[in-house]
């Protein structure tokens, strides 16, 4: 589940035989090669201390004067540069460690160039673009790799979960000629003299696919032309979808709450040392997630003299005052049909929607869709959209379309609570936002 080298590869390749981590007791008098980057080299006179890192961890490198010329050039060699060590493991006297590698050889694979951009030991703190914009560099700080580890737990994890509950992964594409999500955050493109577009999301798709596959789910990269320049909104995010045919409300909020529940379960058992790092605790939630009507909600925040009537969205300063009243996972459901997307279905003016929230931040909607082409298209109409161009999608729903539910989820926004970042472009490798467009 973790990250973890698979099993200590003794003898096989000429640059290492252990990363760091793999450097224990009971390899004591044993010749071992060690491959990583130089963070640190302390001279002590007659003796020194390098200190190796690789993606595991650190090792540590005692080095005699004895060795001469080797000596002299290893204590010369700029911090950064990629280096293969081999010598013999013994018990260190050092606090951090508990063995070091007494060394017979060492050579530079790679020099890296001083001046470099950032200390990926962080001990100079660099502002986040800059970090950004050296982020190759700036994931060989243990802080900043640990978010990545997660990560990969938290996929990982969420693979196992729809898998488990029977959902079968897909992937639809992401040039798209029609629409999903209302016009104002599409991205445009010329398709061969035609007017394409970015997928905002996979909705039209994992509805179509209920069809015959049932239960869906994706991950993958959506964009979204958001003009806000704010700490959770990115141009390029992942979403983590499901759809699922018979399923109603209730049934993918279920889903989506367990997801939430092994994933951490997962971090809490596989990173509890990147936790360690980032100094970041995470609270197990208890399941069911409370759910709070739309309505509540309002009255809430009236009660704590927020002005809000009842039919308006909740803005940005309105779930920021509701993420006082409510710290945790919650659920908003029953919103006002006017404040959702033409596909979701109502029942008594009311929609059947939710939004997962955690505090302010929302991390997933979704809810039961229409499934019946002529309510579908009143729908739209209602909304001011004009069925004919959702022709292709509409025909779908005349071939036995079953009733369907499903949601959509930020992985990158769920990723901030999980490693306590308050700016998504902390936990996501290469941020796309209105202005950054490299690295
Ligand atoms: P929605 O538009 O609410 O719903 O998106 C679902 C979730 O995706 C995340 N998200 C974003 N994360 C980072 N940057 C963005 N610009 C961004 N936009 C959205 C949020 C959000 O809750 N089709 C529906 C889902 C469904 O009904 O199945 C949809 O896209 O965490």
């Amino acid at each position: 589940m973790a990250h973890k080298e698979p099993s200590v590869k003794v003898g096989l390749g000429s640059l290492r035989t252990h990363v760091a981590s793999q450097l224990t007791e009971d390899l004591v008098g044993q010749n071992v090669r060690v491959a990583g980057w130089i963070e640190d080299i302390r001279p002590l006179g007659s003796i020194a201390f390098i200190t190796v890192r690789d993606v595991s961890g650190v090792a540590q490198l005692l080095l005699r004067r004895e060795l001469g010329k080797l000596y002299d050039e290893a204590l010369q060699t700029p911090r950064q540069s990629v280096i293969s060590a081999s010598g013999v493991v013994q018990k260190s006297r050092a606090k951090a460690v508990k063995v070091e590698v007494e060394v017979r050889e060492f050579k530079v694979l790679s020099y890296a160039t001083h001046p470099l951009p950032i200390d990926p030991t962080g001990r100079t703190p660099s502002a986040l673009d800059l970090r950004i914009s050296s982020r190759a560099l700036d994931l060989r700080n243990p802080t900043v790799a640990a978010i990545f580890k997660i990560r990969h737990t938290v996929l990982q994890s969420i693979r196992r979960t729809l898998i488990n509950e029977g959902f079968i992964e897909v992937n639809t594409p992401k040039i798209i000629g029609q629409a999903a999500e209302g016009g104002a955050t599409l991205f445009t493109l010329d398709y061969f003299g035609r007017q394409a577009y970015l997928a905002q999301s996979p909705q039209l798709y994992k509805e179509q696919l209920t069809l015959a596959l049932e239960k869906v789910f994706e991950i993958s990269v959506f964009f979204r032309a958001e003009k806000s320049n704010t700490r959770r909104h990115l141009s390029e995010f992942i979403s983590v979808d499901i759809e699922a045919a018979y399923y109603d409300m209730e049934d993918v909020m279920g889903v989506c709450e367990r997801m939430v529940a092994n994933c951490i379960d997962s971090v809490l058992e596989y990173n509890k040392d990147e936790l360690n790092t980032l100094k970041h605790t995470i609270e197990k939630p208890t399941l069911p997630f409370p759910r709070i009507t739309y309505r509540d909600a309002v009255r809430e925040l009236q009660k704590v003299v927020f002005k809000i009537e009842e039919g308006e969205d909740l803005t940005d300063s309105a779930l920021k005052a509701l993420g006082e009243l409510h710290k945790g996972f919650y659920f908003i459901t029953e919103w006002p049909p006017q404040l959702k997307p033409f596909y979701i279905d109502t029942e008594a003016d009311i929609s059947k929607s939710f939004d997962l929230q955690f505090g302010a931040l929302e991390l997933a909607s979704g809810g039961r869709r229409i499934s019946n082409r002529r309510k579908l298209e009143d729908r739209m109409i209602e909304l001011g959209l004009d069925p004919s161009s959702f022709s292709e999608h509409l025909k779908v729903f005349d071939w036995g379309m079953p009733p369907h539910s499903g949601w959509g989820f930020g992985l990158d926004r769920f990723m901030m609570i999980l490693t306590g970042k308050e700016n998504i472009r902390e936990v996501v490798l290469y941020p796309r936002d209105t202005v950054t467009l490299t690295p």
